[in-house]
C-alpha cells in the first residue's frame, strides 16, 4: 500500500493513530508503528518531561518511526515543541492551533511536520510556512472539531495544497479508507477505532461503551463557547446541554467537563466523564489488537481498490 505518505513517512501502510489525549500513550503507539502504521503519542495538557519519558519508552518498544501529536492549547505546548526536537522524533502532528512559531525549529531537526487542520484556509497557511503533510480533519471526529464533513472538507484541501493529504473523520474500515483514496488523500488518521484495541491502555468501560455506541450516540458540547467537543452521550452531556441551552456561563460549564476525559479513560466513569468519540462509534463492534485492526484494514481496501468493489 505504497503512497505519498508511506514514503514520506518510511511506514508499510498509510494510516496514522490519532494522538489523543489520556488515551494515546507509548503502548499504543509503539503497537500501531508495529502493525506497520504510525502511532502517535499524544502530548495533549501533559507537562513536557511526561512526553519525553513516554517517547523513551516507545523507542524501547519500536524501532519503526512514530510521532508525538501536540494540542497548541496546552499551557506546555511551548516545552514539549522543544522536547520533541530534543529526542529527535520523526513526526508531530499538531492540533487545536497554529503550529507555524514552532516550524522553524522542527525543521531543522529533520521533524516531518503535519498540522491537523479543519478549514482549507489553514491548510494553505500551513504548507506555506513548511508543512511536510496535512491531515484533513472533518467534523465526524471525536474531541475538539471543525465545522465541515470529511467529505466536503478532502477534496478542496486537496485541491489547494500540493502535500500530501490525509483524511481523519469517520473512518474506521477499508471502505473509509478506500473513500479518502477516492476524494484525493494519500491516507488516513483514526483515532476511535484504535480505542477500541487490546493495545490502548483505556478502562474497559471506555472501550465498550465505543462497541454499545450506536449511529446517532455522538453529542456535540460547547459549541457556544467556541470551543465544539464531540464526545458519546450520557448523563454529563445531558446536563452539559441542557445547561448551554439555558444560557449557562463558560466558567459554569468548564465546570462540567472539567477532568472528565481522565475520569472516563482512567477510571471507566462513562456516566459523568467525558467518553470522546468519532460519530464512528456506531460501527465498532470488536476489541481486536492493533495488528489485527492492521490485517484487517489492509485486506479490506486491497479488496476494494483491487477491483472488487462495487463494480465487480
Ligand atoms: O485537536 C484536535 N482534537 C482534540 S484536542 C483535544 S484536547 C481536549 N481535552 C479536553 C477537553 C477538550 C479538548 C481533544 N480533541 N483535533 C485537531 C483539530 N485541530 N481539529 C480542529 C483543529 C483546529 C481548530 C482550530 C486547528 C486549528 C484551529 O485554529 C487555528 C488558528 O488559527 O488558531
Amino acid at each position: 500500500m505504497k503512497t505519498e505518505l508511506t514514503t514520506l513517512l518510511g511506514i508499510e501502510y498509510p494510516i496514522i493513530q490519532g494522538g489523543m489525549a489520556w488515551v494515546a500513550e507509548h503502548r499504543l503507539a509503539a503497537a500501531v508503528s508495529e502493525a506497520g502504521g504510525l502511532g502517535l503519542i499524544g502530548a495533549a495538557n501533559a507537562p513536557a518531561e511526561w512526553v519525553r519519558d513516554e517517547i523513551r519508552k516507545a523507542k524501547e518498544l519500536t524501532d519503526k518511526p512514530f510521532g508525538v501529536n501536540i494540542m497548541l492549547m496546552s499551557p506546555y505546548a511551548d516545552e514539549v515543541a522543544k522536547v520533541v526536537a530534543e529526542e529527535k522524533v520523526k513526526v508531530v502532528t499538531t492540533g487545536a492551533g497554529n503550529p507555524g512559531k514552532y516550524m522553524t525549529m522542527w525543521k531543522e531537526a529533520g521533524i516531518k511536520v503535519i498540522p491537523v487542520v479543519a478549514s482549507v484556509a489553514l491548510a494553505k497557511m500551513m504548507v506555506k510556512a513548511g508543512a511536510d503533510a496535512v491531515v484533513a480533519e472533518g467534523t465526524e471526529s471525536g474531541g475538539h472539531i471543525g465545522e465541515t464533513t470529511t467529505m466536503v472538507l478532502v477534496p478542496q484541501v486537496v485541491d489547494a495544497v500540493k502535500v500530501p493529504v490525509i483524511a481523519a473523520g469517520g473512518i474506521a474500515d477499508g471502505r473509509g479508507i478506500a473513500a479518502a483514496f477516492m476524494l484525493g488523500a494519500s491516507g488516513v488518521q483514526m483515532g476511535t477505532r484504535f480505542v477500541a484495541t487490546q493495545d490502548a491502555v483505556v478502562h474497559e468501560n471506555y472501550k465498550n461503551y465505543i462497541v454499545k455506541a450506536k449511529d446517532i450516540d455522538t453529542r456535540v458540547t460547547g459549541r457556544s463557547g467556541g470551543h465544539p467537543v464531540r464526545v458519546l452521550r450520557n448523563e454529563a452531556t445531558k446536563k452539559y446541554l441542557d445547561m448551554e441551552k439555558a444560557g449557562a456561563t463558560f466558567e459554569e460549564l468548564e465546570m462540567l467537563t472539567v477532568g472528565g476525559l481522565r475520569k472516563a479513560v482512567t477510571e471507566g466513569d462513562v456516566r459523568t466523564g467525558s467518553v470522546m468519540s468519532g460519530q464512528i462509534a456506531g460501527m465498532i463492534k470488536d476489541i481486536p489488537t492493533c495488528k489485527e485492526v492492521m490485517e484487517t484494514l489492509v485486506a479490506e481496501t486491497d479488496a476494494l481498490l483491487k477491483g472488487k468493489g462495487f463494480y465487480e
